[in-house]
């Protein structure tokens, strides 16, 4: 069974509804009252006041750096410019209430769970029991100030029977694809994931990861010889490389932060080139003597963005 995220906030998002009024962008659900929305920042100061503040080891004020030249997805030092001017004005649209789905793939025992469990929990459970019902773990960060949440999807087990329903791979943000640095055939069988999660994914969206774990069981002559092959591969697949320890923890921070880091960047950027055609910002004003009933005036734009 899947577990909805324990968040007392239902929040929808209608960028495509061309009959809404213009400028009610957001609708979401508190308590048992339903809102619609026409300003982003009333939006977040009202979740804001019902969620309990982000943990101060899961701030983000730099973009983390990679792991591997060789195999980045970026290697600028900084955030792009466009998201940190957003964010100093506070235009980054919904991204603050955004919920972005990370789901993480790879063959049985690799250290999925392991993996996540190490970043959201801080802990190692060397007793392996195949992962049963625990479906995600919400970890809630702030990145250059603006609060967002990853939502990482373990599986529940079901990459034993390789048949992962479909609803486990829509939708994601960001897909992690797990092997084992001692097992080579676990790096082989990292191709037939990538096919399987892009199936349910929009390729040019998705950010990809392939992380090898356990690192603390490779000799350093065992792993200089996988991770020749894990960067090509990363390479080919157009996804980052990282190696990783669930049982020392080593890079697993870094990894997790940098996939915030890098989803909540994309983010924004999709955000901004959206803003161009619906304004971040724009107040809806109900006109009761015209006959237009949805007259929409603009708080002053920033010249950069008219
Ligand atoms: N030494 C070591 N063992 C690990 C590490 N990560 C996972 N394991 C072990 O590998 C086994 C499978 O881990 P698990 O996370 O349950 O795999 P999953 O099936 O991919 O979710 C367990 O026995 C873990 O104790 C690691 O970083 N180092
Ligand atoms: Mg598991």
């Amino acid at each position: 069974m899947l577990k909805p995220p324990h968040i007392p906030v239902l929040f929808v998002s209608f960028p495509f509804y061309s009959s809404f009024p213009k400028g009610v962008s957001n609708v979401f659900v508190l308590g048992n009252k339903l809102f619609t929305v026409t300003e982003n920042n009333v939006l977040r100061s009202i979740i804001m006041s019902v969620l309990p503040p982000v943990r101060k080891d899961r701030i983000i004020g730099q973009l983390p750096k990679c792991f591997s030249k060789g195999a980045a997805l970026n290697t600028e030092d900084e955030f792009h410019n466009k998201v940190k001017t957003a964010c100093q004005q506070q235009r980054t649209g919904t991204v603050g209430f955004k919920i972005s789905k990370v789901i993480v793939v790879g063959d049985l025992a690799v250290g999925k769970t392991c993996l996540i469990n190490r970043f959201c929990k801080d802990v190692f459970d060397k007793n392996y029991k195949a992962t049963i019902g625990v479906d995600f773990e919400m970890e809630r960060f702030e990145v250059l100030g603006v609060p967002f949440s990853l939502q990482l999807w373990d599986t529940a087990g079901q990459e034993r029977f390789k048949c992962i329903a479909s609803t486990y791979y829509r939708g994601a943000q960001a897909v992690i694809i797990v092997f084992d640095l001692t097992d080579v055939a676990s790096l082989e069988h990292t191709r037939q994931w990538l096919e399987d999660a892009m199936k349910e994914n929009d390729p040019t969206s998705v950010l990809l990861f392939l992380v090898g774990t356990k690192k603390d069981l490779s000799s350093p002559a065992q792993y200089t010889l996988i991770e020749q092959d894990a960067i090509k591969l990363a390479d080919q697949m157009k996804a980052e490389y990282w190696a990783v320890s669930a049982l020392s923890g080593e890079n697993v921070r870094e990894f997790f932060f940098r996939v915030a880091s890098l989803t909540f960047e994309a983010n924004v950027l999709a955000e901004l080139e959206k803003s161009g055609s619906r304004r971040i910002g724009e107040v809806v004003q109900i006109n009761s003597n015209s006959n237009n009933l949805y007259a929409t005036s603009k708080k002053k734009q920033p010249n950069c963005c008219q």
